[in-house]
């Protein structure tokens, strides 16, 4: 039997790739973080609560990492955890180095110190593409990170092949694109889209504020995704893949279809709020992922049309239960209204600088 550690086994990828490596026979460990109130929604909603070992850790303390990998002795880490939502980190980017880049070099150090046979996977993004590539990318497409958020994951895609190359750490990134499902945060965009959907089709919401509705992502189907993470640790060599479905559809495209499977207009519901923009957002992102077709064998199964449709059925299930009297654990009736959303990068952006520059001569 091989032992896994997840960190991040709260998250959606947490969750999912927890469930996967159970089916596979792993014994599996995942770090939380503590907090005030318990984040076990995920685990709980698909049964594996009770089969997972928990060890509490958190990215800004070494030593709990530390402890993490000497208590769990793993075969494979699967670096996960990250702040890992990219307009917060235009709010909070001190802190996307500090959890998302140095945690990367918290866990690479740990494991060298430990076990340098420990295989590590590291949860790096399409974002660190960023504006101004040519679309579809690929592993050879240059990277030009637009947010605190990317600018962290470049640290950390650096890290991981550093260590691969510097202490021959099988160590591999997985530059996965967008990937959805029931289990995504409530405030990624498709998630608002889809709970918002069935919200308004059972009169419990009335008007979803949105963002830059024409932005482009490769979206695909998060337990696919976290198929390949574990692909990628059981080859000969450790390398980087591409992850994606190769398609890209509009933040509008993902809002109409969502409306339709409810059988409303999202034009009579959607509304643009400039406080949803981002300082800076990325407009196109599309994977080549052949390199994972042919060398990891994986292929994306699930496609916008069937995302769409499988994230708003599971929310208007979700409600219907609620309505019901159930108490059915789920993030969403935690959320705060968007009136409530108060933060610098949901804040109308400023037209010119607060401090213009000094006139020539003065
Ligand atoms: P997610 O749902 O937001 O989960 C993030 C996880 O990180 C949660 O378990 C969270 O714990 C944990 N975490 C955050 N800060 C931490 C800290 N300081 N110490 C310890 N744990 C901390 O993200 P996801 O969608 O599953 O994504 C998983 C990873 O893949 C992330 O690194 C993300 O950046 C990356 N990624 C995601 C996508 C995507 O489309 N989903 C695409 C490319 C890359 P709490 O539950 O306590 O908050
Ligand atoms: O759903 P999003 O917040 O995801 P984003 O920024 O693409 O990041 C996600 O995917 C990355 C992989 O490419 C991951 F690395 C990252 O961890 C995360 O999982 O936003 C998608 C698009 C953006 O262009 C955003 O500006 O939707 C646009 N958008 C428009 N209105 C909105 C909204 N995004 C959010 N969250 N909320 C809105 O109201």
């Amino acid at each position: 039997m091989k032992n896994a550690l997840i960190t991040g086994i709260t998250g959606q990828d947490g969750a999912y790739l927890a469930q996967l490596l159970l089916q596979k026979d792993y014994k599996v460990y995942g770090t939380y973080r503590r907090l005030s109130t318990p984040n076990f929604w995920r685990l709980q909603s698909l049964g594996i609560f009770d089969k997972v070992a928990l060890i509490p850790a958190d990215l800004v303390d070494s030593s709990s990492i530390m402890t993490a990998i000497n208590i769990s002795q793993p075969h494979e880490v699967y670096h996960l955890a990250a702040q890992s939502f990219v307009g917060a980190s235009f709010d909070q980017p001190v802190g996307a180095g500090e959890i998302t880049a140095l945690g990367v070099t918290r866990v690479l150090e740990s494991i060298k110190e430990i076990n340098q046979d420990i295989r590590f996977y590291q949860a790096s993004t399409s974002e660190l593409y960023g504006n101004g590539n040519r679309a579809p990318q690929n592993e050879r497409t240059p990277f030009r990170p637009s947010s605190p958020y990317a600018a962290a994951k470049l640290y950390g895609y650096w890290l991981t092949t550093i260590y691969r190359e510097a202490y021959g750490i099988f160590a591999c990134n997985g530059i996965l694109f967008n990937h959805e499902s029931p289990l995504r945060g409530i405030e990624f965009v498709t998630r608002k889209i889809s709970n918002a959907a069935a919200k308004i089709s059972l009169g419990l919401k009335e008007r979803l504020p949105l963002g830059n509705l024409e932005a482009l992502r490769d979206w695909g189907y998060a337990p696919e995704y976290v198929e390949s993470m574990w692909l990628m640790l059981q080859q000969d060599k450790p390398d980087d893949y591409v992850i994606g479905t190769g398609e890209t559809h509009s933040v509008k495209e993902f809002a109409q279809k969502a409306f339709e499977a409810v059988g409303l207009d999202w034009q009579k519901y959607v509304e643009v709020d400039q406080r949803f923009f981002r300082p800076v957002d990325v407009d196109r992102l599309q994977a080549d992922c052949s390199k994972a077709k042919q060398s990891l064998g994986w292929q994306p199964r699930v496609k916008f049309d069937k995302l769409v449709e499988i994230m708003v059925q599971e929310d208007l299930n979700r409600w219907r239960r609620c309505q019901k009297g159930e108490a059915f654990p789920w993030d969403a009736p935690n959320y705060p209204s968007e009136a409530s959303m108060l933060t610098r990068s949901l804040r109308p952006r400023r037209e010119a600088p607060l401090v213009q520059p000094c006139p020539q001569g003065s």
